[in-house]
């Protein structure tokens, strides 16, 4: 076999590379196309029966990709050795690495951990997205405020795409349809409809043993061939309808445009997979038997018209009649909610939608008749809740009903989201249908959230446990026995501290604000959102802030908050709450009579590669959501797993986690969900808090400039009845904080803690939610 030296130097020559000479950048493409190939030639010839699953998801957060099958290959050192002869510095080309810019957050980092997990496990799993041109934004800010800026992430990327050419579909949309009588049969045809070509490329995602290699399969939009009728004009316009739609992640769909886009994208991309299985299935043996192998997931509601678009093909293309179809689709079709938000829930104005997609359109209100009809016959204590279980009416197509009542299972992602969906938001659906319903908790890829973000760390456990942990994760509750080991612990620490200094050294150098080593980091990274709360940090930030200037000695130790997060664009209030954080911020770092006891920091563009630095220096874990808002949060694991304490409410994925690491090793504060169904008045806070009174009033007395620009958060909390109840819990949250500070003094019972903390993670890994939704949701795989 050829070791990696040999690999390297024959594709130099081929491509009359001098080595001697070449940059960072040929560095990563030399090394990028000799992986691959060596991973093309590792698929193994599978069964083409055994069961199959599709992820269908609009977000994939996959990460840098060079790295990850250079450690799956087992090649990492011969790579760092083989670079180091040429003195270069392997890290620096893993750098040169755009991070592909799929995904938004948790669902779209869930999802490839959910990749991650399959290979790893040797199922046939693979996901099914759209390649972005753009993806979401790139973050910077301009004097506080967030800028967004294209991220052209693909320019610079020199990880291949695959171009499937086999793999061509035509999508379209608009238009008339027709149909007539062919003998037994009904026959769809369609007029003056707008056609785009679906192209299918792909990635391979490996696992250690190599012998699963999945695949992320995307799809991106072209126009169909030049027709040579159409003016230079026309044709100019061709190809922009047909580009955009896989232009941007997420475009603002404020306007009846934006949300024609939305339902573009989300259509095009469950067309173009539907289309895709059955020319799968009839190579591997025809539909019927094909969908007995396989299965479609669908990561929110993002993906749910595919289950009409395999009613229509079945139908309309295959000629197989409703039931059959239907029950095909109902057998096949499994739907995760990642979320109970009432603005995340999608519905589509009618007069929209069924102008876009006749068809898909006739088919959802059959799906509908037949549904309220069910109802109606079979569950009469429901006759009342139809029109509120209905997937149209209102005027709308409510895409939530669309995808439970067209899938077989149904999944929160927390035990308490599954129990909010279950019993509040769904309660009609679980009510008629029990069984449908299930839940299966996030979980996290450890070998990359740990192994690979912490080598320090995972050599360490290694050393105390043996390596086993990386493909059993429960094993890592052996390191509970080291508890009471104070050299272990001080390795722990030292660890964390050198993590620490690297972040100092690579992320915030950009920052003119010095960071002390030794403080105490606090990290707040996730989508900015009014229910994620970093407002109450920042407020409390605030009042830790007056706090030091009456007395700096009032913290033994300094203590460094860190921020990163993006903001929808079109979100003018979590705008706000960045420019109120870099406002504050920059009045802290500043102020010498505080003694450094306290500095703010916004890190830039918070995105995979940002959070392989970030997690592992930090050392308390901001999980602050109003309780039964956050769905489940995965941050919140990754944090934890890397040794970080939680200070967190009693919300979506958090609880679980006190109830593995134990209460006592993590600070939980606030009201909980039940809590937050009791009436609440924001004001009474206010007044009888002085603390409170002393935070909220900067926003509107002037102390940050002469024109009230936060007089918007100022009445968000105060007039508009504080939505995510912020002033409730400020004093317990500010009480958390005493403890933490507290316990920090402590080194020893504090690393004891953190040991607790990682000991217990293995559940929370995406090993054991997949196994999860193999016992729960996916049982025939
Ligand atoms: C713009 C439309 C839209 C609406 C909702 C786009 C994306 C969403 C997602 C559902 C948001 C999201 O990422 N939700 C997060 O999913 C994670 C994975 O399950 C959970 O851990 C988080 O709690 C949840 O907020």
């Amino acid at each position: 076999m050829d070791s990696l030296k040999m690999l390297l130097l024959k594709e130099s020559q081929q491509h009359h590379l001098s080595l001697q000479d070449a940059s960072l950048e040929t560095w990563h493409d030399l090394l990028s196309r000799v992986v691959q190939k060596k991973i093309s030639t590792n698929r193994i010839a599978k069964d083409t029966y055994a069961t199959q699953l599709f992820y269908f998801s609009m977000e994939f957060l996959p990460g840098r990709f060079l790295r990850n099958n250079l450690d799956h290959l087992g090649w990492l050192d011969q790579a760092k050795s083989f670079l180091s002869t040429y003195e270069i510095d392997l890290h620096d080309v893993l750098n040169t690495e755009n991070d592909p810019a799929l995904g938004n957050g948790g669902l779209g980092r869930l999802a490839s951990c959910f990749l991650d997990s399959m290979a790893n496990k040797k199922l046939r799993g693979h996901g099914m997205g759209l390649l972005y041109e753009y993806g979401l934004f790139k973050q910077e800010f301009l004097s506080g405020r967030q800028i967004e800026l294209p991220d052209r992430w693909k320019q610079s990327s020199s990880y291949e795409w695959e171009q499937k050419p086999d793999a061509e579909y035509t999508v379209s949309f608009w238009g008339k349809v027709h149909q007539h009588n062919n003998g037994d049969r009904l026959v769809f045809e369609y007029t003056d409809q707008e056609q785009v070509q679906a192209k299918l490329y792909s990635i391979p995602i490996t696992g250690y043993s190599q012998e699963q290699v999945n695949q992320l399969y995307l799809w991106k939009a072209c126009p169909t061939e030049i027709d040579p009728s159409l003016t230079a004009e026309q044709q100019l316009l061709k190809r922009k309808k047909a580009t955009e739609i896989t232009e941007f992640l997420y475009p603002d769909d404020s306007t009846s445009e934006g949300m024609i886009l939305r339902l573009k994208q989300q259509y095009f991309l469950v067309s173009a997979g539907a289309q895709h299985l059955f020319t799968l299935a009839h190579r591997h043996g025809g539909i019927r038997t094909f969908f007995n192998h396989y299965l479609v997931h669908i990561n929110d509601t993002h993906p749910s018209m595919i289950i009409p678009e395999l009613m229509r093909l079945f139908m309309d293309v295959e000629g197989l009649g409703w039931d059959e179809a239907w029950a095909i689709v109902t057998t096949s079709v499994h739907y995760t909610n990642h979320t109970l938000l009432a603005e995340a829930m999608e519905k589509w104005p009618i007069v929209l939608f069924q102008p876009l997609l006749p068809r898909i359109y006739e088919i959802i209100v059959e799906i509908n008749e037949r549904f309220c009809r069910s109802v109606w016959h079979h569950h009469s204590e429901k006759r009342d809740k139809i029109s509120d279980m209905a997937i149209v009416s209102y005027g709308h197509v409510h895409m939530v009903h669309l995808a439970v009542i067209g899938s077989n299972k149904v999944n929160g992602v927390s035990t308490l989201h599954s129990h909010l969906l279950q019993t509040e938001t769904l309660v009609n659906f679980a009510q008629m249908n029990p069984k449908k319903f299930t839940s299966v908790t996030n979980g996290i890829t450890h070998r990359f959230w740990l192994h690979r973000v912490n080598p320090a760390l995972s050599d360490l456990i290694n050393e105390a446990i043996g390596d086993t942990w990386l493909q059993d994760p429960f094993e890592l509750i052996k390191l509970a026995d080291f508890q009471t080991s104070t050299p272990f612990l001080e390795e722990l620490s030292k660890i964390k501290k050198r993590n620490k200094q690297t972040l100092i050294d690579t992320t915030l150098t950009f920052s003119e604000t010095k960071v002390d080593p030794g403080s105490l980091f606090d990290v707040h990274c996730k989508r900015l959102h009014g229910y994620k709360r970093q407002l109450l940090n920042a407020l409390h930030i605030w009042h830790l802030y007056t706090e030091l200037r009456e007395n700096p000695d009032r913290l033994p130790f300094p203590r460094t908050f860190l921020f990163a997060a993006k903001a929808a664009p079109g979100y003018a209030f979590a705008k706000k709450v960045i420019h109120y954080i870099h406002t504050i911020a920059s009045v802290i770092n500043k102020d010498a009579t505080i003694q450094g006891k306290l500095k703010v920091i916004f890190i830039e563009n918070y995105r995979i590669s940002l959070a392989e630095q970030l997690i592992p220096a930090a050392e308390v874990s901001e999980q602050i959501s109003l309780a039964g808002k956050e769905a489940s949060g995965t941050g919140n694991m990754k944090l934890m797993m890397n040794g970080a304490l939680t200070i967190g409410t009693r919300d979506g994925a958090t609880i679980e986690m006190a109830e593995h690491a134990g209460e006592d090793n993590m600070f939980l504060f606030g009201a909980n969900a039940a809590d937050t169904k009791k009436p609440y008045f924001s004001k009474s806070y206010y007044d009888k808090d002085i603390r409170i009174k002393n935070v909220l009033q900067p926003l509107v007395n002037g102390t940050f400039s002469d024109n009230a620009i936060y007089s918007d958060l100022y009445y968000s909390l105060i007039q508009n009845n504080d939505e995510y109840r912020l002033l409730q819990d400020f004093s317990s949250y500010a009480q958390a904080h005493k403890q933490i500070e507290l316990l920090y003094t402590d080194q020893l019972l504090w690393q004891k803690k953190s040991l607790a903390n990682i000991a217990a993670s293995g559940y929370f890994s995406s090993d054991r939610a997949i196994e999860d939704y193999q016992a729960r949701v996916w049982t025939s795989i």
